[in-house]
């Protein structure tokens, strides 16, 4: 593809707040490794099989933050973060998800990790879960799916609160939820069923996990009240391909049932009717108690976590079915005046700048953390170095864009790059790099994973020393 470099921007004097939080993130399952030690069980992501060619390929080892946390937060201190966004590995602390008492030894390697980074005054932002609830509750009771994990995930987070606060004041409850509804094997949810059979349960654990962070928001409020608490939203902005009605309804209707849906009820309290109505098109019933209104009413976010890549450009399908589903009424779009990573995420950064707006818009002066932001590549390492001049392109325009935001009006308090280090991929493992330190390892060879500070990496450091962007 066509490598794009630096756009042409007039500079001003883009200084930011003094107390902006430069942060960088990464999560547990996909840095630490050390997947059964000091006690932990597996979880969801420990077993999820990941794509055949990458079979061999887990998070055994992944890029073993767990015997190099020390190290890690020295590269953090280095680069100068204000804070860092990671989670906690959710089956350190209950191996089965099950049990009334923490284990000990997860808990203390937390508090090691959280101890070194306030020391370093890095702020710690920490996510309750990413994507790893313990597996021992999928083989219990199915997990989400099933009304028994609120209690279970409430019980989880009244120990993180307890333990941590003192030092964490900025929580994130669970990752992306409506990544996991869609890619339902990230519930624990068989592959082998039919669609509609696993749509039918992921939207039903999707409810419980709405049901879980209003009692954990409510919790925090009323126990915590220094703690700041939202959820950790995939927000996809979507753009129409054309200016023609139905492809700007039907851009509108992805980006609200996909995105705001997530935004609404947990800032609002409330689930949207047209949430409820693509429900009804799935032919889902979503099974509920007395009092759950109340509940979702009652606990809510006071602030929102943003993961921000791309945005993404729909044509409505004019032949669809008006009550078939939404991912069946559009097409995906490809902008041949956009930059695409090898993955298909576009490089678009007047998108973060429209999207923040919109947000804006929506939750007037919302607090907004962006927890993740990146770009991905395939890397080497070449002489000790690794030259990564498409990732700085895209921190100084996304860094910009956030800028003018700022000066718009949005409420942009923090901005978090995905990631910090490299990791596994979701779905590429070590093939697709975001970090801006690159770790000597490959999917199939561990190699002694050792940390190189990549170009991005001095950029970086550079934005935070002078707390403003470099031209
Ligand atoms: C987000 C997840 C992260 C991270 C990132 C990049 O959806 O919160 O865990 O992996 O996307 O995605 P991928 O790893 O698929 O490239």
């Amino acid at each position: 593809y066509n490598r794009r470099q630096k756009g042409v921007i007039k500079m001003t004097n883009e200084q930011f707040p003094d107390n902006f939080l430069w942060g960088a993130a990464t999560s547990a399952f996909q840095v630490e490794g050390g997947n059964q030690e000091d006690g932990k069980g597996l979880s969801v992501a420990d077993i999820r099989s990941y794509p055949k060619r990458h079979q061999q390929l887990d998070t055994t080892v992944s890029v073993d933050h767990y015997h190099h946390w020390r190290e890690d937060v020295q590269l953090m201190k280095e680069l100068g973060l204000k804070s860092y966004r990671f989670s906690i590995n959710w089956s350190r602390i209950f191996p089965n998800g099950d049990e009334v008492e923490p284990n000990q030894a997860g808990l203390r390697f937390y508090h090691h990790l959280i101890d070194e980074l306030v020391a370093a005054n890095i702020e710690p932002m920490v996510t309750m879960t990413h994507f790893d609830q313990p597996y021992g509750l999928v083989k219990k009771y199915g997990g989400w799916v099933d009304r028994r994990s609120i209690a279970d995930f409430v019980k989880y987070a009244k120990w993180l609160l307890k333990e941590f606060s003192p030092q964490v004041r900025y929580w994130l409850t669970i990752n992306e939820q409506a990544v996991m509804v869609l890619a339902t094997d990230m519930l624990g949810i068989d592959d082998h069923l039919d669609e509609h059979t696993r749509y039918q349960m992921a939207y039903q654990a999707n409810y419980h996990m709405w049901l879980a962070q209003a009692e954990v928001y409510k919790l925090c409020h009323d126990e915590y009240p220094n703690c700041m608490i939202g959820p950790a939203v995939s927000y996809i902005t979507t753009l129409p391909a054309s200016r023609k009605s139905y492809d700007m309804l039907a851009a509108k209707e992805l980006e609200d049932f996909y995105s705001f849906a997530q935004m609404d009820v947990a800032i609002h309290g409330v689930i949207p009717k047209y949430f409820e109505n693509e429900l009804a098109n799935l032919n889902i019933e979503i099974s509920t108690q007395p009092g759950d209104e109340q509940v979702l009413q009652e606990g809510r976010a006071n602030y929102l976590g943003v993961n921000w890549y791309c945005t993404t450009i729909v044509e409505a399908r004019r032949d669809a079915d008006p009550n078939g589903f939404i991912f069946r009424r559009i097409n995906r779009v490809i902008d041949p005046d956009l930059l695409y990573t090898e993955w298909g995420w576009n490089f678009d950064p007047v998108g973060l700048r429209y999207g923040l707006r919109q947000l804006n818009d929506r939750y007037p002066n919302i607090p907004i953390a962006i927890t993740e932001c990146g770009w991905s590549e395939r890397e080497e390492l070449i002489e000790g170095k690794v030259h990564d001049p498409q990732r700085i392109s895209y921190l100084h325009d996304h860094i910009h864009q956030m800028w003018l935001a700022i000066q718009d009006g949005v409420n942009v308090f923090s901005f978090n790059p995905w990631s910090f280090i490299d990791l596994l991929s979701n779905g590429d493992g070590m093939e697709k790099r975001y970090g801006l330190v690159f770790v000597d390892r490959t999917n199939f060879d561990e190699k002694n994973q050792k940390r190189y500070k990549k170009d991005s990496f001095y950029y970086y450091q550079k934005v935070l020393q002078t707390n403003s962007l470099q031209p």
